[in-house]
């Protein structure tokens, strides 16, 4: 323990001792996803964005391409195109958190595709349609659209609705349908 990781993220823990410490892995944990890691990204010390796809594609029996894309922008703290070791077990200690705020964090950043600090609702149809592809090649868009319309009166907001990141962590506290879409359980 204690070797540096490769290239810094923006943020975030120096080496896997900090990564261990921030988001709970055991030493067991943290060795799987590095062997994980390896498998995928052969002699270089990064995944691409098809190498990343094929990390999910080893669990879903849909088309992970679509899904696996949002995730790969939350990975990709520095915007290189391309995921080192450090930034991947980051992901992965961020979206399987069990702190909350960490876990909102990095939803928030899934569902606001373009970047512009609000979510859509047509971010959020493009979202549960890549998770339900993921998850069974033959959805249609209009069952996401049908999903997100319901999702939209039970949690009470119009469709113009533009929704902040405050109000996207106050919300999925209380109703967290929004996470159990990341996690493939509410579709
Ligand atoms: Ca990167
Ligand atoms: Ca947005």
């Amino acid at each position: 323990m204690g070797n540096k990781l490769g290239a810094q993220g923006r943020d975030g823990p120096e080496n896997l001792e900090d990564l261990c410490k921030k988001y709970h892995f055991d030493k067991k944990e943290i060795k799987e996803w590095i062997a994980i890691f390896s498998k995928h990204c052969g002699d270089k010390k990064f995944l691409t964005q098809q190498e990343f796809c094929e990390v999910y594609n080893m669990t879903f029996c849909g088309d992970p391409g679509p899904f696996t894309k949002h995730v790969f922008r939350t990975f990709d703290l520095n915007k290189n195109g391309l995921v080192d070791v450090k930034e991947f077990l980051t992901g992965i200690g961020c979206s399987t958190s069990e702190d909350i705020n960490t876990k909102l964090e990095w939803a928030f950043a899934v569902y606001d595709i373009n970047g512009d600090g609000f979510i859509t609702k047509a971010e959020i149809v493009d979202i549960t349609y890549a998770m339900q592809k993921m998850i069974n090649r033959e959805s249609t868009l209009q069952e996401a659209r049908i999903f997100t319309n319901s999702l939209f009166h039970e949690i009470g907001i119009d469709d113009r609705h533009l929704i902040t990141k405050e109000e996207f962590c106050s919300r999925t506290k209380n109703y967290k349908k929004l996470l159990d879409v990341l996690d493939c359980e509410a579709l």
